[in-house]
């Protein structure tokens, strides 16, 4: 028993265990795993080594590891409706560096949304290997509309002639328009990449349209919405099937993690299900009603509103920066980030806005007729942000209201 062995570790496990119990947990990329994903993350499979893939690897012992990552791989192309998966990247980030290294050589141009304006750090951003191995060049939102001009992202494409294209991002509450990226690669005869990390459980519920069809390439991880282990899949059409696999391992990776391996897995098989469908579609009623009703209560909302599961909230009217709300908030048991807005005047260690989730809390239990509370919640803590007293009351009525799920 772990307790025994190092009660110290085992403490720690613990009090997180009761941290997240007690937290209404609204950070937009994380989620609570099943019982079942949590088994298979922590299971003997661990012990093992597997470099190569099904079939094909460089130790023996394989019988029942290849077994489970083909079980993955079906369980994936299946959901997604894909020609072929990849289920070893490690994580996002490393994921989207096999696209790098699939299809492009060092100094070619690859372009993606800006990262303060939703896009992820790599998809070719200044500080991420990204941005400095490739000539990258960069959309943004409109100003005043806080989304994606797409005549913008076609007259850039069509200047830089980018050899990839990523779209998808990290703070993106609105839908995104595969059709009309996929239009504009073909124009220039790109890669469409569709990163679909934050959305990719409502892709595979039926909440957000998918990408399959129109993006050749589909990278994702597979524990935000898709509420799964810590790890990656890249989707692909047949033709590039090889090129990504050798991109993933030897190129980038040694052996996978297949214990991560079989609980995502599990989670594929959980999200196949009618369940999950219901779930996907709750996760969208909440974020939208939450959204109305943080609206309802004056709060500037990035696009207006949202139409998946992550809302952008501009605090700039409410004169409190994003940091110092998010740990008010955090005071009071409401967990989420502080996050940069389009155009943020302010520093990234220190942003105007914050972003938060409903992947966490629609697998907690709520409903859209909770979320008029919680948006007083958050009405609450900003207006009293400097006063503990009033924070830890909100925190107690937080308390209570999970107790009650
Ligand atoms: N960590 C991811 C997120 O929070 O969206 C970005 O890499």
């Amino acid at each position: 028993m772990l307790s025994n062995v190092d009660p110290e570790i085992a403490a720690l496990i613990q009090a997180e265990a009761t941290r997240q119990s007690r937290k209404l947990r609204m950070i937009a990329s994380e989620n609570d795993v099943s019982a079942a994903v949590l088994e298979a993350t922590g299971s003997v499979l661990t012990n093992k080594y597997s470099e190569g893939y099904p079939g094909k690897r460089y130790y023996e012992g394989q019988q029942i590891i290849d077994q489970v990552e083909q079980l993955a791989i079906d369980r994936a192309r299946a959901l997604f409706g894909v020609d072929h998966a990849n289920v070893q990247p490690l994580s996002g980030a490393p994921a989207n560096l096999a696209v790098y290294l699939a299809f492009l050589q060092p100094g070619d141009t690859v372009m993606g949304m800006s990262l303060p304006m939703g896009g992820h750090l790599t998809h070719g951003w200044s500080v991420s290997a990204t941005g400095k191995w490739f000539r990258a060049v960069q959309y943004d939102v409109r100003k005043d509309t806080g989304v994606v001009d797409m005549d913008e992202v076609r007259s850039l494409a069509l200047a830089e002639r980018p050899k990839v294209i990523f779209c998808g991002g990290t703070a993106i509450p609105r839908t995104i328009d595969f059709p009309a990226f996929a239009a504009i690669a073909r124009e220039i005869d790109a890669v469409l990449v569709a990163d679909i990390a934050h959305i990719a459980g409502l892709v595979a519920g039926g909440a957000h349209p998918s990408p399959a069809g129109h993006a050749q390439v589909i990278t994702t991880t597979t524990h935000k919405t898709l509420r799964g282990p810590r790890g990656a899949m890249i989707l692909c059409d047949a033709e590039y099937a090889k090129v990504i696999d050798r991109a993933v391992f030897p190129g980038l990776q040694g052996g996978p993690h297949d214990h991560t391996t079989a609980a995502i897995a599990v989670a594929l098989h959980e999200a196949a299900q009618p369940e999950f469908r219901e779930y996907a579609h709750t996760v969208v009623a909440n974020a939208k009603a939450l959204a109305d009703a943080l609206l309802e209560r004056g709060f500037d909302l990035v696009s207006g509103g949202t139409d998946n599961h992550l809302i952008l909230i501009d605090l700039t009217s409410k004169a409190i920066a994003g940091k110092p709300a998010a740990q008010a908030l955090d005071r009071a048991n409401i967990e989420l980030n502080y996050n940069a807005v389009p155009f943020d005047p302010r520093k990234p260690f220190d942003p105007s806005g914050i972003r938060l989730g409903t992947a966490g809390i629609t697998t907690r239990g709520l409903k859209p007729e909770q979320m008029p509370l919680i948006a007083d919640w958050i009405d609450r803590v900003i207006a009293a942000h400097d006063n503990d007293q009033a924070l830890d009351r909100i925190a107690a009525e937080v308390e209570e209201l999970l107790g009650t799920l």
